[in-house]
């Protein structure tokens, strides 16, 4: 049966606040968790992953959960390995001990930044290139993979890995032309993670169907996820305001944008 009650970790989150919006249109009960209260919601279970019994109680008779808690841009490596080596793996361990079926784990592009953007007649990036972190947040989402990976092969817990791109109302740079997700397609491809059958551990790139794309959907669309959005209408604004993505300069070449400057530039 397709899952009713859904944790949504990280709910307090950018992400989190999107998908409390347009996940309940799918039929969803969602269990809310984060580090900080969120407003209108008093039944939200404010929680630390580092806290192993508020997890294990959070976790406790959900159908599935979408993990999108953590550190969601480059830290020192100590916090990264708090929030989202130590706490990700916080969360599977309390999955696994009270038998939740599947997760959705919220990874990232930059797992595989440092893989060259395409250019001209280049084919898209397929989804088994070779994972290339671009920063200890980026190395986080690799680990995440792996352990994804460890507990469907040794406990049969399922995980759809989905490699965001940039889920945001709008994109705001030239690169995110290419990587933008709007939320509308994210809420669609999240719901085929939470439906699809026999998903074992799956990764999935993230994004809209965008003229401008850089990777490649197959393994997304395999779960059935039809995405209905193109950054393309934005392009014409967000060029003349930026300019193309430059040949030469580094924080342009790679997948992962700015984050491979050392230390990362933002806005990306
Ligand atoms: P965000 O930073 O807005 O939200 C993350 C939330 O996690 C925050 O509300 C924070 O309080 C919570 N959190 C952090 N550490 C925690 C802990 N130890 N215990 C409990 N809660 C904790 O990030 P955003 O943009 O909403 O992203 C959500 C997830 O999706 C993140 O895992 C991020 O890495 C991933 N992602 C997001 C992308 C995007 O375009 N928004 C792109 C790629 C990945
Ligand atoms: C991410 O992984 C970040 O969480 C998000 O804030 C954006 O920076 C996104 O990648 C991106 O690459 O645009």
């Amino acid at each position: 049966p397709a899952p009713r009650t859904v944790l949504l970790t990280g709910a307090a989150g950018g992400l989190g606040t999107l998908m409390r919006d347009l996940l309940p249109a799918y039929g969803y009960d969602l269990r809310l968790l984060d580090l900080r209260p969120i407003e209108g919601e008093p039944d939200a279970v404010v929680a630390d992953l580092a806290d192993k019994d508020a997890v294990r109680e959070a976790v406790r008779g959900v159908d599935a959960i979408i993990h999108l808690a953590g550190i969601s841009l480059e830290a020192p490596f100590e916090k990264i390995l708090k929030a989202n080596i130590e706490g990700t793996y916080n969360l599977y361990e309390a999955a696994h001990a009270e038998g939740i079926g599947r997760i959705v784990f919220a990874s990232s592009n930059h797992a595989v930044g440092y893989t060259p953007r395409p250019q001209g007649a280049d084919p898209l990036i397929p989804i088994d290139t070779p994972r290339r972190p671009d920063t200890f947040y980026g190395l986080s989402k690799s680990f995440g993979e792996d352990l994804a990976q460890f507990y469907w092969d040794k406990h049969g817990l399922e995980t759809v890995s989905v490699r965001i791109g940039s889920c945001f109302p709008e994109p705001t740079s030239v690169r995110m032309l290419s990587l933008w997700m709007s939320p509308a397609d994210g809420a669609r491809l999240l719901h085929a993670a939470l439906t699809a059958e026999q998903v074992g551990h799956s990764v999935v790139y993230g994004s809209s169907a965008n003229t401008r794309l850089w990777w490649d959907l197959t393994t997304a669309r395999a779960l059935g996820y039809d995405p209905q959005d193109d950054s393309e209408p934005y392009a014409e604004k967000l060029i003349a305001e930026q300019g193309e993505l430059q040949d030469g300069f580094e924080g342009h070449a790679y997948l992962g944008g700015q984050f491979v400057t050392d230390p990362p530039i933002w806005p990306y």
